[in-house]
């Protein structure tokens, strides 16, 4: 039995295989798994838990599942799916979780986050997430119909890929100096997270202490899993789809 971390699926209806492998192997690690943690940006743009479209659905009666078989889930949000809330909660059994969040792995101190507030030198990002987070202005999003809100995730998502065109890689990558005060402030000596699509493990050292660092990678040609297990093991394994 193993702990699975999974992020960055990006689930959208263009592309159907994406959604077909992600339900197949959540099938397959239904009640074979002791959790799973989606560590944000399942889907692509989710715009209210009112959203009709048949993937949401879809995806709730998948997750629905794996709980049922003794796989409990746990979701955090990441920056294009922060909008999930009560009501896809209830419906999938998931439980949602803060990001950042402290996790007992085994008997090992671990850091969760999405990773997005990693990535400190993109000052524009961090700005316009500190918009999308503003409980206000979710209130006022969520109260638009859903054709407006849809027209809206739509322009931001072209706003955010024309201004990832200007920026230098290392600009949109983690800061190496907040890493360290992330792990230093939460006392983990391993960190989980997605967000930067750059799959990897990065051992480092602060003072004294080793720490590792682990990065999920995305789900658009492939997928991405870690598999922890109860001996301390990681393995970061990529998956056909
Ligand atoms: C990152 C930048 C956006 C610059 C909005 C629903 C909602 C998704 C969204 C997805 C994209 C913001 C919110 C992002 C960087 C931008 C714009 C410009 C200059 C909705 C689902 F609420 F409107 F319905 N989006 N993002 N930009 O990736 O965080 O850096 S973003
Ligand atoms: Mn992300």
């Amino acid at each position: 039995m193993s702990t699975l971390f999974i992020s960055d699926l990006h689930l959208d209806p263009a592309r159907p295989a994406v959604i077909d492998g992600f339900i197949h192997w959540l099938g397959l690690q239904a009640g074979n798994a002791d959790a799973l943690y989606i560590l944000g940006d399942l889907f692509e743009a989710w715009i209210g838990d009112d959203d009709p479209a048949p993937l949401c659905g879809q995806v709730s009666v998948a997750l629905n599942h794996c709980v049922k078989a003794g796989t409990p889930v746990t979701l955090m949000h990441g920056n294009r799916d922060f909008l999930i809330g009560e009501q896809f909660l209830k419906a999938s059994a998931c439980r949602l979780t803060a990001d950042p969040a402290v996790i007992d792995l085994y008997g090992r101190r671990t850091l969760l986050m999405h990773g997005d507030l990693l990535c400190s030198d993109d000052h524009e990002y961090q700005q316009i997430r500190r918009l999308v987070r503003d409980p206000l202005w979710q209130q006022r999003i969520l109260a638009k119909p859903l054709q407006e809100r849809r027209q809206l995730a739509r322009q931001m998502r072209a706003e955010s890929r024309q201004s990832i065109l200007g920026k230098r890689d290392d600009i949109m990558d983690v800061n190496p100096d907040t890493v360290i005060q992330f792990m230093v402030q939460y006392e983990a000596d391993l960190l989980i997270h997605g967000h930067t699509h750059r799959p990897g493990i990065h051992p480092a050292e602060q003072g004294q202490h080793p720490f590792t660092r682990i990065v999920l990678g995305d789900w658009v040609d492939r997928g991405s899993v870690l598999f922890a297990d109860r001996q301390g093991g990681l393995r970061l394994e990529s998956l056909p789809l």
